[in-house]
């Protein structure tokens, strides 16, 4: 096994670093060579190595040794080669992240975090960071200041480079589950008079999964059809539960159809608020009496009042 693990030498060659810099990272931070037999000097394993390449990949990205030395340490075991020493195939040049990184413009450090964990499809991370957010800020602040910022950031890398489909499925799923997570923590009484929906075949369903995690937190019930919903459909749950406010997410220009907005003012239980969210809308082409908020906050504010005004009236 000895000979298959690495000297210390042998590791500072595969990084590119010099032999001092692996004694300070290992003295400092504690990334250091795990195997030790009796009689010979301690060797680096494949975990070891897959550390190391954290730590100088991050450290070359500009990260500070010492957050960079944390989201090392935090990364999960290469898979298992037998015995757990160096494994080749796991160890490549360009790193495991499939290089490059998610630009989150002026967003903090967890976002940053967030866009590393993203790039290393590590999974438990992402949600763990998340999580974090959701309980420490709540959903606004989470929504604003950690997940819009990887989003936009994963749709930008992927608009110059046609890559990071992964990172963006896998993303999304953890976002989903985070905020699904919220929501069942929250669940608000009393009855659901918002109703949440997609345009026809818009698949883009996060920023509505926000909201309803935004809306429990508020107390306000809330009903959520989801994803691609045929105008036909959206107009039958209406007239069944009778929503205060509907709120259609259009992310693209191709589900955009405002007579999807039209048939939801000529429903016979029309509700007293329709509310148009997302960018795919264009505001000169919103039937008079539709609405379209600007952001999360507003969608929040905006579906509490027309909650709030409808208890209101069926009390007086
Ligand atoms: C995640 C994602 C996906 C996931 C969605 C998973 C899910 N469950 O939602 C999947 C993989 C399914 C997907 C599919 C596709 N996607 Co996509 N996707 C994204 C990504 C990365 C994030 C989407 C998101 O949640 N954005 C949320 C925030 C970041 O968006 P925002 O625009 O800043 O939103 C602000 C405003 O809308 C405003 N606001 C106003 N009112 C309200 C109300 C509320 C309640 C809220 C919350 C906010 C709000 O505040 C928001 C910020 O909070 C975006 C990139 C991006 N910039 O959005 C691409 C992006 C939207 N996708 C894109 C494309 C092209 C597609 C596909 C067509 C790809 C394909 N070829 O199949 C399909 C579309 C399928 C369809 N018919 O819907 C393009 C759209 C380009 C365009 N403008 O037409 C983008 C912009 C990526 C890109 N740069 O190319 N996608």
């Amino acid at each position: 096994m000895v000979d298959e693990a690495l000297s210390a030498g042998a590791v500072a060659r595969r990084l590119g670093v010099a032999v001092t810099t692996l004694r300070t990272w290992h003295q400092r931070y504690g990334l250091g060579p795990s195997e030790h037999i009796p009689g010979h000097h301690r060797r680096y394993t494949a975990s070891d190595l897959a550390r190391l390449e954290i730590m100088r990949r991050l450290t070359a990205e500009g990260v500070s040794p010492a957050e960079a030395a944390r989201w090392a340490r935090q990364a999960p075991e290469p898979m298992p080669n037998g015995s757990g020493t160096v494994a080749p195939a796991r160890i490549h040049p360009t790193g495991r992240d499939g290089g490059g990184s998610i630009p989150v413009g002026r967003a903090g450090p967890a976002a940053r975090g967030l866009a590393r964990a993203a790039m290393r499809l590590d999974a438990a991370a992402i949600s763990e960071t998340i999580a974090h957010a959701l309980a420490a800020s709540g959903v606004v602040a989470t929504w604003e200041g950690l997940l819009r910022p990887v989003l936009a950031g994963i749709g930008e890398r992927h608009a110059a480079t046609a890559g990071l489909i992964e990172v963006e499925h896998l993303m999304s799923r953890c976002v989903s589950e985070a905020l699904a997570a919220a929501s069942r923590a929250n669940v608000p009484t009393g009855p659901a008079r918002i109703l949440l929906s997609c345009a026809d075949e818009e698949q883009h369903t996060l920023p509505l999964e926000a909201l309803a995690a935004a809306l429990a937190e508020a107390g306000v019930s809330y009903r959520m059809l989801g994803a691609r919903v045929p105008v036909a459909a959206l107009v039958e749950a209406v007239n069944r539960t009778g929503p205060a406010a509907v709120v259609l997410w259009s992310h693209t220009r191709a589900t955009a159809d405002p007579t999807q907005l039209s048939a939801l003012l000529a429903a016979p239980r029309r509700p007293l608020l329709v509310l148009a969210a997302g960018p795919g809308w264009r505001a000169d082409t919103l039937p008079a009496g539709v609405v379209r908020p600007v952001d999360l906050a507003e969608a929040v504010s905006l579906s509490a009042a027309v909650r709030d005004s409808l208890d209101q009236s069926r009390r007086d």
